[in-house]
């Protein structure tokens, strides 16, 4: 019968599910007391509900500033039940207790964030005070009140109430509810306060509030003896910085620590090129990069580039995979001895035909196969330092941007400069100290994380082998010497075109150098450390 097993208050903001939450617990034999609004969705869903107003004897104030700010409602969470007099002194003032709590917040955020900037008092009107109160009280009082913050936890919570759970299983369950409410308090008092200082205060913010949300538990780090989790941070989504964080999981092994590093890493390389683009990251660096015309022809290319070091990748592709695409990637044999199929940790791309998806899934019950919207380098990146963190903008400069300066007497061609410009977008992608060598739109060589810029060069020249005669060459800093050093070596070993940022206090000796050998050398002006 409606209210034997008890009072559950609801007041919410974003009324998803609120029909089926609001059946369930008047199923259950739940009485229901709601404020304006959600009363009124509550009704319309056919369920009895009463008025807050019946609980208080007090209307909605001051525009609804007040409605829920009373002990009538604050009595029935916060009293102690394992305590006679609390039950006496809210049985003295008729307050009954209330046992649930479901309530979300004005949407702040949302608000403050619009395309449509709202005026300084709508924002201010968006401050909710009741909520958090309750919140609050409910959390405080998880012992014996249960608090529900969040849509997606109407369903456990219908399980749970319904279930036969044991004592202690039903206390874990309102203490994990208690946790999440007092974080979620958390997060919108920081948001308040961020957008408040945003209008009174000057530079950046004291105080961050990273949105963050548990999205799933990792196996383990970075190491097997690393304990690890994966959290979403709402403020970076809307953002629009789309990619990983965003992704779609359509076939494959659960995602661990190192495939998030490594995916967002290919993806982001992928999606920083215009051109149908193919990079294969192995542990965070690109092995192998190829823009084409067609993007079969650009996997191939990305894939022979390296296929030692691509075995065991992650493949990442800027447009749509499809069943040609898909057969490629399942049957290609690694050229090394023509026999073993090439294995992969994951397949990444902004969407794929139905027939691609079918016929990837046919490669391996293990492959990870995601679909990201493009990842673009916008919005702030956080690194953790002791027990700090830094924070700066993303790395968003696109070579459209960047001027391309020749400072050497030979010019060059005009497929040498797209040959550059392109060894330069890989070389953004590339740990420091890093170089990379490229010819017609294929990543010949890159040298990466060499404490010594030489050994760099060496190791990228070396990869490229024979194929490094003509080729163009990167660098993501400054040449800080040129003879019988990176420079020369380049030169002489057959690279016909140079692009580093410049800015050396020996800039003229590396110009000197190529000019004797007859080798192009552009300046950019710009670096693109990656520590
Ligand atoms: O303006 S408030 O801070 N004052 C209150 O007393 C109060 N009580 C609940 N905002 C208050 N609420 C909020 O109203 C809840 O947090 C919820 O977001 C919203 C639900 O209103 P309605 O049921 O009218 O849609």
């Amino acid at each position: 019968a409606a209210g034997s097993k008890g009072k559950a208050l609801i007041s919410v903001s974003d009324k998803t599910n609120l029909d089926t939450l609001a059946k369930g617990l008047a199923d259950m034999g739940y009485e229901i007391v709601s404020t304006g609004g959600s009363a009124t969705a509550i009704e319309k869903a056919g369920v009895a509900v009463k008025r807050v107003e019946e609980l208080t004897g007090f209307p909605e104030m001051l525009d609804g500033r007040v409605k829920t700010l009373h002990p009538g409602v604050h009595g029935g969470i916060l009293a102690r039940r394992d305590l006679p007099e609390h039950m006496a002194a809210i049985a003295e003032h008729s307050i009954t207790p209330i046992d649930i709590v479901i309530v979300n917040l004005y949407p702040f955020r949302q608000t403050v964030t619009a395309a449509t900037k709202p005026s300084y008092e709508v924002a201010v009107e968006n401050i909710d005070i009741g909520g958090p109160a309750m919140i609050r009280a409910a959390a405080k009082n998880h012992e014996h009140v249960t608090v529900v913050v969040d849509p997606s936890d109407y369903a456990p919570l219908l399980e749970q109430l319904g279930g036969a759970a044991e004592d202690a299983a039903a206390l874990a369950f309102r203490k994990r509810c208690a946790w999440k409410a007092f974080q979620h308090c958390a997060t919108y008092d920081s948001t308040v306060a961020e957008w408040l200082w945003g209008a009174v205060g000057e530079g950046p913010a004291p105080e961050m509030s990273v949105p963050m949300k548990l999205a799933q538990g990792l196996r383990y780090g970075e190491n097997p003896h690393q304990s690890a989790a994966y959290y979403t941070d709402s403020s970076l989504a809307e953002h629009g910085m789309g990619g990983v964080g965003a992704a779609v999981q359509h076939h494959g092994k659960e995602m661990s620590y190192n495939n998030y590093l490594d995916a967002d890493a290919a993806y982001s390389a992928a999606c920083d090129f215009a051109e149908p683009t193919c990079v294969i990251v192995k542990h965070t660096n690109p092995c192998g990069v190829a823009s084409k015309d067609d993007l079969l022809e650009a996997y191939r290319l990305a894939v022979r580039a390296d296929p030692i070091s691509a075995f065991g990748g992650i493949v990442a592709f800027n447009r749509p995979v499809d069943a040609d695409m898909a057969r490629e990637i399942r049957e290609f044999r690694s050229p090394t001895d023509g026999e073993t199929r090439m294995f992969y940790e994951i397949v990444i791309a902004p969407s794929y035909t139905t027939e691609g998806l079918e016929v990837l899934k046919g490669k391996s019950k293990m492959l990870r196969i995601l679909e990201a919207p493009p990842r673009a380098p916008s919005g702030r990146s956080l690194r953790q330092v002791a027990s700090g963190w830094l924070q700066q903008e993303a790395d968003s400069l696109k070579p459209e941007a960047i001027d391309f300066t020749c400072v050497s007497e030979k010019q060059p061609t005009p497929q040498q400069l797209e040959d550059l410009k392109f060894a330069w977008l890989c070389v953004k992608h590339v740990k420091s100290n890093a170089i990379t060598v490229a010819k017609d739109g294929k990543l010949l060589g890159m040298g990466s994380g060499q404490p010594n810029r030489v050994k760099s060069v060496q190791i990228a020249l070396e990869k490229a082998g024979e194929e490094v005669k003509g080729s163009v060459l990167a660098s993501d800093a400054f040449f800080p010497f040129t003879w019988n050093d990176s420079v020369e070596i380049a030169c002489k070993a057959g690279v016909a075109a140079i692009v580093h940022p410049g800015g050396s206090v020996r800039d003229a000796d590396a110009v000197e150098c190529c000019n004797k050998y007859g080798v192009v050398l552009l300046t950019t002006g710009v670096r693109h450390f990656k520590h």
